[in-house]
């Protein structure tokens, strides 16, 4: 008999190469987990793949407490409950729009920081002046995984006694001075959605300091429930559910090579793009001994030397059956629900507005090829072909 895995599924032929594709582990490997949810009957309520998972990112990370979540907007709305963050808080307009909608959900106001150009975070120079007597919180974004001027932020939430809620929905894995950036701030949120470094198909995680901040996000994402007749908080129903924690304990299995073919690809695009005039790729926020990337996303940033727009070069890549993103445009602070806004006044951000009529981010995943690769910085490399 052939001890060949059986063809579980006919590939798809699509010749779009888009943003990203996730990276799935083996659908075989998968199996044995599936089997024991089967057999157990345990699908959700923190059941014994969510309990393996959390203990194995905590691990793998480099930190002491992790809750789980379905997805990582959930867990923002969450972070902000555990630490009872009300009024306003300061953040960056320069974000997928959960990280704002995640302040509306809870009733606060969202005030509008600019950037820094180099790492297009929140620029701590600009926060200050944001402050007011309604300020209880900072919500920095570690945009693509680069790492926000932690220390700056955190000297500036001391003296003003502001909580910081790190969005660290790009930054699984990433390391600063040898250590996870995650354990900045009071609290930093992972997001493991689709498209993220490291995926459960949707799903999320709060990072805390302690056990105590744990059992009450535990709570808080369980409907406030403490034990079977006590009701604590109005929470909501946060959890992870079996399926996707056996998945993520899959997972990583597999992120290192993820993150090794990461690293390879953005090296060959930086290589590659070095000599094409109007294309700025952002500068690595270090050297390679105090701080580890992820390499979650190639942004480029396209100058007034190039010969097209930003716009046209998005269409030649997608009229190439290549489907570059621009994130982070339209700015969070241009939508209906934020522009009316004092703070979404686009004086008031001028950085993050350059950036988003600039950016594309190119295709970066595992399985991208490098012809594929080469295909792409040709067609940036002469626009007009
Ligand atoms: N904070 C930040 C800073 C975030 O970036 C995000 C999510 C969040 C918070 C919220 O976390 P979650 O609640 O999502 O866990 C995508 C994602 O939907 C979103 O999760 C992500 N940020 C954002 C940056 O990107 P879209 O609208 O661009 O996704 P979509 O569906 O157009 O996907 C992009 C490409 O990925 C597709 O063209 C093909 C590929 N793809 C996508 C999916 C969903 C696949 O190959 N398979 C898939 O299943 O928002």
């Amino acid at each position: 008999m052939s001890s060949l895995p059986v063809r579980l599924i006919e590939p798809v032929i699509d010749e779009r190469i888009f943003v990203t594709q996730p990276h799935l582990a083996p659908l075989a490997e998968f199996l044995p987990y599936l089997e024991k949810i089967w057999n157990s009957k345990v699908l959700t309520n923190g059941g014994p793949f969510h309990q393996q998972l959390e203990k194995a990112l905590c691990d793998y990370l480099g930190i002491d407490h992790l809750a789980l979540f379905a997805n990582g907007t959930l867990a923002l709305v969450t972070a902000l409950q555990a630490h009872r963050v009300t009024g306003e808080v300061i953040t960056t307009p320069y974000s997928f729009v959960a990280t704002a909608h995640s302040l509306l959900w809870n009733g606060i106001k969202p005030v509008f920081v600019d950037i820094d150009p180099d790492t297009l975070n929140l620029d701590p120079a600009k926060i200050e002046a944001a402050i007011t007597p309604h300020t209880t919180a900072i919500m920095p974004v570690h945009c693509y995984g680069r790492p926000c001027d932690v220390e700056a932020i955190q000297k500036i939430a001391d003296n003003y006694n502001l909580k910081v809620i790190y969005d660290a929905a790009h930054a699984f894995g990433v390391k600063t001075r040898g250590a996870s950036v995650l354990r900045h701030g009071d609290l930093s949120v992972l997001s493991f959605h689709a498209t993220k470094v490291f995926n459960t198909f949707e799903g999320g995680a709060i990072v805390c300091p302690d056990a105590k901040t744990k059992q009450r996000i535990d709570h808080l994402k369980n409907f406030g429930f403490v034990d079977e007749t006590t009701v604590v908080a109005p929470g909501i129903n946060g959890k992870m559910s079996e399926i996707n924690a056996a998945f993520g304990l899959l997972q990583l299995k597999h992120i290192d090579e993820a993150l090794e073919r990461r690293r390879q690809i953005d090296a060959k695009y930086r290589g590659m793009l070095a000599d094409v005039k109007g294309v700025r790729c952002l500068p690595e926020p270090g050297s390679a001994d105090e701080y580890v990337a992820n390499h979650s996303y190639f942004p480029i940033l396209v100058t007034d030397e190039y010969p097209v727009g930003r716009d046209a070069l998005f269409q030649h890549l997608r009229d190439h059956d290549i489907y570059a993103r621009r994130y982070f445009y339209p700015l969070i602070s241009e939508f209906p629900m934020y522009r009316g806004l004092p703070s979404a006044h686009g004086a008031n951000l001028p950085v993050a507005a350059d950036a988003a009529r600039r950016v594309l981010c190119l295709p970066i995943y595992p399985a991208l090829e490098n012809h594929d690769m080469e295909r792409i910085v040709g067609l940036i490399a002469a626009p007009q072909r």
